[in-house]
């Protein structure tokens, strides 16, 4: 490639120890919001001597983890964070206090926080103290990880990602297509990255299957369910959740929800009326940095509310399974909301990735 015959240089490897950060702190996704995801490694002499990430909000810090886990090897050493180490109290003392204490010579960093309350106060801290430090390495990677947590903390909403399934016809399809809820495949990874996943009453009256943990020790995201604009009372029948998962069902004033079978776990939320930006509202209340829209089943009672909500720019991401099957029967229309915008929406930063055999799109909105 295009390195070959490059003299290496001091930073040649800051690359790498990075892209090991950003897989550090993926160790812990769905469960450290409101706080990022942040993955830490202290190098000396070429070697890897300590690794750490931060685990859950009021946990330490990933530089924390991974001073610990140097220890006294950390003096002299470089210590590579995905995310600019903090300089305030929070839940847990300054990382940059903690990285001085342990007299590291130099400090490595993916992104700035942009958390107003940290917002380069790390970096400028550690630089008063005579630390060498370096910024915007994998710069890109660092902040797709943390995409979530940044648009919350620059826009005060969690991310809203809306995702369905299609056909090569370009059908709408009302179900998961088969296979993509495999272990390992890219809906139940797609799910554990979501601090919640929002389906409609309907598509739970017709049955469509609440979404579990597919993988032992996985992060589930909470579930909400949403109950709007009915004259008849809304049935919820006796999931099969998980006595350790919890429900939520969002309800308008004038909607009337029966639960069928009393459950434990199941919280009812009663709105004046339900709109994305009220749903975002508790949502942000709650801590959660990201939704995900999983349009299965009968979306009709989504339709309004999703077309609003991108018309008010406050969709970031659409995530498209496209199914290779030609399918004309027994399809419903596709979601009205993603077909009756005033204006074109352009996707940018698309990604495609071939799960099982399926071909799925990223794209996010541009705003
Ligand atoms: C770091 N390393 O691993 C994380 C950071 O309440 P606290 O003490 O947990 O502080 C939360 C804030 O700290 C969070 O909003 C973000 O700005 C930063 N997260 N910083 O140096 C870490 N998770
Ligand atoms: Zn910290």
């Amino acid at each position: 490639g295009v390195m070959c015959g490059v003299a290496q240089d001091a930073g040649a490897d800051d690359g790498f120890y990075m892209r090991r950060c950003v897989e550090l702190a993926r160790k812990a996704i769905g469960c450290t919001s409101p706080n990022p995801m942040v993955g830490c490694v202290i190098v000396k002499d070429g070697k890897v001597v300590g690794e750490g990430f931060h685990p859950k909000a009021g946990q330490p810090h990933a530089e924390v983890f991974a001073l610990r886990d140097a220890g006294d090897l950390a003096e002299n050493a470089t210590a590579y964070v995905s995310l600019e180490p903090c300089n305030h109290y929070g839940r847990t003392p300054p990382c940059s206090e903690a990285l001085i204490k342990a007299k590291v010579k130099k400090v490595v960093v993916g992104m700035v926080d942009p958390n107003p309350i940290v917002a380069s106060k790390g970096l400028d801290r550690l630089r008063d103290v005579g630390i060498d430090v370096t910024t915007g390495v994998e710069e890109e990677l660092c902040k797709r990880l943390n995409e979530a947590y940044i648009h919350r903390m620059l826009t005060g909403n969690p991310f809203v990602t809306i995702r369905y399934s299609m056909s090569v016809n370009g059908h709408f399809l009302d179900q998961l297509g088969q296979g993509v809820a495999e272990s390992g495949g890219y809906y139940s990874q797609l799910l554990q990255e979501y601090d919640a996943v929002i389906l409609s009453s309907s598509a739970i009256m017709e049955n469509v299957s609440i979404p579990a943990s597919q993988e032992a020790g996985a992060n589930q995201p909470l579930q909400i369910i949403i109950a709007r604009d009915s004259s008849s009372p809304i049935k919820i029948p006796a999931l099969t959740v998980e006595p350790t998962d919890k429900l939520i069902v969002f309800a308008d004033k004038e909607t009337s929800v029966e639960l069928e079978r009393a459950q434990t776990g199941i919280e009812m939320v009663v709105f004046d009326q339900i709109s994305l930006s009220a749903i975002l509202e508790y949502c942000n209340s709650q801590g959660m940095c990201s939704v995900l829209f999983d349009l299965k089943g009968n979306v009709s009672d989504f339709e309004e509310l999703l077309q609003d909500g991108i018309e008010q720019k406050l969709v970031q991401k659409i995530v498209v399974e496209v199914l290779p099957l030609w399918d004309e029967n027994g399809v419903r229309n596709f979601p009205v909301a993603l077909k009756s915008l005033s204006k074109r929406v352009e996707l940018k930063n698309l990604q495609p990735k071939i799960s099982n055999e399926n071909v799925v799109l990223e794209g996010y909105l541009v705003c």
